[in-house]
């Protein structure tokens, strides 16, 4: 052997490394070289036959050939391994000028909007807003209320009771009665206390479901009481409530004979609009009267001396009839493209 045959094994090494387009094949290549049965350990063998000076010279000859090719090996590794990142990098590549993925931006709810309103409204004539239980207690939400106990509002077609005796609060009421028990327990055994003003917006519940009725829907019920508080103020409150809400000073009201079991005497309140497609028709949106001597006296009040109005009102019907939507129902479908038009 000559020092041109391991010249041509490292030539050779180097094209078959080259060639390999793998880690794999690299390896698979390695091995024909510098494996067991490979071609320089081959060579090393052949030694292990020749005399001294020559095993010296031809032995620094292989050796210097085995560099070579492992400095080979270890390029091409190299090479594959930075080819395989260079791969990787560009299938992760973040195109950092793209634009970003927005998160679309929400909104109110109408009613919601409807709610905000008539909190301000309220609000601005001194009323405090008032929220509490949507599970109640029959006394709450019916005893406490004047209704008799063999009122059909209390049977299961219209109620829905849960366990434990409790049920879903049919108006918002049971709020006002809470409120007012928690107000006169306050001041009470002092000479003077402030006038009760609240309102009570919230979710309700009822066993009907159509095209204007929802088992859930909202309420907001009002209370004004004091020791000089008459039906002359309830009609003041309620007329410039509508017209704020509607935005119409021309916006007419009527207030007509009815029953309630907590008020007495008790009108159903009625609005008619003085333009647009609904114009001089009567649209029945709050019911009201003064509140009922029982009903003062389950307030914890002496109902000789405190006297006041009540009033109850839909915010679902007032959203439909502001923004001419006709079946309710759409409020509480969670479509989309129905609420987006609020926006
Ligand atoms: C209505 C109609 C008439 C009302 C009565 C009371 C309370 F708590 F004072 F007794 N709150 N709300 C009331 C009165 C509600 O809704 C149609």
């Amino acid at each position: 052997m000559t020092r041109n045959d391991t010249d041509d094994l490292v030539r050779t090494a180097q094209a078959d490394f080259a060639a390999a387009a793998t880690p794999a094949e690299l390896e698979n290549a390695k091995a024909r070289y510098l494996g067991k049965a490979g071609r320089l350990t081959d060579l090393l063998k052949g030694l292990a036959t020749l005399g001294a000076d020559e095993k010296k010279t031809r032995g620094a000859q292989i050796n210097a050939a085995k560099q070579a090719i492992e400095a080979a090996l270890n390029e091409r590794r190299q090479e594959l391994a930075d080819a395989e990142l260079e791969r990787q990098l560009k299938a992760q590549a973040l195109d950092v000028t793209l634009p970003g993925r927005r998160r679309g931006s929400g909104g109110l709810h109408p009613v919601s909007r409807t709610m905000e309103r008539i909190e301000a409204i309220f609000a601005s004539m001194g009323f405090d807003v008032a929220d509490g239980p949507e599970i109640e207690t029959d006394w709450f939400n019916f005893t406490a209320l004047n209704t008799p106990p063999d009122h059909p509002a209390r049977s299961m077609h219209d109620t829905f009771y849960v366990e434990g005796g409790h049920l879903l609060r049919t108006h918002s009421s049971p709020m006002q009665v809470r409120y007012a028990r928690a107000h006169a327990r306050k001041y009470e055994g002092l000479a003077h206390m402030p006038e009760i003003r609240v309102i009570a917006p919230g979710r309700t519940y009822r066993v009907d479901s159509d095209a204007t009725h929802s088992p859930m829907f909202h309420q907001c019920e009002g209370l004004w009481i004091g020791e000089n508080v008459s039906f002359k103020d309830l009609k003041a409150v309620f007329t410039d409530f509508c017209r704020r809400f509607f935005e119409s000073d021309a916006l007419q009201l009527r207030f007509r004979p009815s029953f309630f079991p907590f008020t007495e005497p008790s009108a159903e309140i009625d609005v008619a609009f003085a333009s647009g497609p609904l114009k001089g028709q009567w649209l029945e949106i709050a019911g009201s009267g003064q509140v009922h001597p029982n009903v003062v006296r389950n307030f914890g009040l002496d109902p000789e001396r405190y006297i006041g109005f009540a009033f109850g009102m839909g915010p679902d019907r007032l959203t439909m009839l502001r923004y001419g939507v006709n079946d309710l129902r759409l409020f509480f479908d969670g479509d989309l493209r129905f609420l987006r038009q609020f926006q």
